[in-house]
């Protein structure tokens, strides 16, 4: 007589297996009873939504949305369930080490910050989802100086969430539970002031946000509201602090100097400067690589920390219809900086920046250019002025500068 093994089973107490050798109940049967009930919980939730992987349509690179609760390993190499080849069956976790973070408003000290290397979450994804989060985080500022190991606890912490047009992501005077990073979808950023609510900013298809609450402390400075269906990944307070806080500090102590030295930045009180450091990034650049091209849209400001920058400007006049060639107007090395223009007057690239050997930049993105550098504005505006008188010397004629990419 052969017995027939329900679809399954053997999936189910595989999973199951692995979270008792993973986190070594003490009461076996306690712990069995809280899974299964959460387990059950779970499908209940999923068949509420519609079914496992519930629906994503509208995702033009088509969403696997995570499970709900993390795994978290008892070491900084604990290891990963291989997950790659597991299809819909993935089993939430209960584990002894969950907890939820504390969102009081404690003063930041990083020294003083538990390490919390004991506990690590660890979101299993797909192939699928490994690959979007990570096109999704490539360009993440915060990210950028992290080294290999922290970016792999970083991905590996991080869980997707599903958005839906009109949802508030974040509200504005809330505590901070998560950083985001935007797989898809279009956000606005809305800020109230005195009772009265604008939109200050947009978010398309990529960016991150939420980080301030989680650097500083503080409640919710904005308010996130999708306004189309999207996605995005979310990192919890707890890695955010441990791992992205902590390389902050570093990041303070590298390039303190450096900053505190910068004219252009003079209008700043320290602690606005150290707020520089912390949301910039660094990207590296070889010989001849193009860094900005002209007629792009603009999402970044930078300033030089080594090496030498190129901007060459290409010009159709407002008459002739033909090109003038492409014409070298400036070069900037340490301590200056460029790709201001299109931030200032939101309009496309004016010219297009090359590197020159090999060069470092430090990099902002265009909400920490509005929020932090206002009162650098003058100074640059100034420098901007001058832009125009050469713009005429050079080319002889007076054109408006954000034209000149046309
Ligand atoms: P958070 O944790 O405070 C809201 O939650 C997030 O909105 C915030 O982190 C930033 O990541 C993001 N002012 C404040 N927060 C902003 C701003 C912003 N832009 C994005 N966020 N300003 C933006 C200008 C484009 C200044 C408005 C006066
Ligand atoms: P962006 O965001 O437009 C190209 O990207 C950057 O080149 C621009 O910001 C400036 O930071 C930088 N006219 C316009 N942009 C200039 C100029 C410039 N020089 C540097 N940039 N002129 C040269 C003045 C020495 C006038 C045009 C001939």
């Amino acid at each position: 007589m052969s017995i027939e093994i329900p679809a399954g089973l053997t999936e189910l107490l595989q999973s199951f297996t692995v979270e008792v050798l993973r986190s070594q109940p003490a009461d076996l049967l306690e712990f069995a009873l809280q899974y299964f009930t959460d387990l059950r919980e779970r499908e209940r939730g999923k068949a509420a939504r519609g079914g496992p992987g519930y629906e994503r349509r509208g995702h033009p690179r088509g969403v696997n949305f995570a499970p709900e609760e993390p795994m978290q390993t008892d070491s900084e190499n604990g290891e990963e369930e291989d997950d790659d080849d597991e299809e819909e069956f993935v089993a939430p976790v209960i584990n002894r080490f969950t907890r939820r973070a504390s969102v009081c408003a404690e003063a930041y000290n990083p020294d003083e910050e538990e390490d919390d290397t004991e506990s690590r979450v660890i979101y299993p994804k797909t192939d699928d989802q490994r690959n979007r989060l990570q096109e999704a985080c490539k360009d993440i500022l915060l990210f950028k100086s992290l080294d290999q190991e922290q970016m792999s606890q970083v991905l590996d912490a991080m869980f997707e969430k599903p958005v839906k047009c009109g949802e508030h992501v974040i509200d504005q005077g809330d505590d901070g539970d998560n950083f985001y990073v935007i797989d898809w979808g279009t956000y606005d950023i809305c800020v109230k002031s005195d009772g009265v609510g604008r939109c200050v900013g947009n978010y398309d298809n990529r960016g991150s946000f939420g980080e301030l609450a989680l650097m500083y402390n503080t409640p919710r400075a904005a308010t996130i509201i999708a306004t189309s269906l999207g996605a995005i990944w979310g990192l919890d307070r707890v890695t955010f602090r441990r791992i992205i806080v902590k390389n902050n500090a570093k990041k303070r102590r590298m390039y303190e100097n450096f900053i505190e030295s910068l004219p252009f930045l003079k209008s700043l009180e320290l602690s606005e400067r150290m707020k520089v450091v912390d949301v910039i990034g660094t990207r590296t650049y070889t010989d001849g690589e193009q860094i900005i091209a002209q007629g792009d849209g603009a999402e970044s400001f930078f300033i030089v920390e080594s090496g030498e920058v190129r901007i060459v400007m290409k010009r159709k006049s407002k008459t002739e219809k033909e090109e003038n060639g492409a014409v070298e107007i400036a070069r900037y090395s340490r301590g200056q900086y460029f790709g201001e223009l299109a931030l200032v007057t939101n309009k496309p690239r004016a010219a297009s920046a090359y590197a020159v050997g090999n060069v470092k930049c430090l990099v902002m993105d265009v909400q920490a250019f509005e929020r932090l550098l206002g009162p650098c504005m003058e100074i640059m505006k100034r420098n901007i002025a001058n832009y125009e008188e050469q713009l005429v010397a050079l080319f002889g004629t007076n054109m408006d500068i954000a034209d000149s990419s046309a």
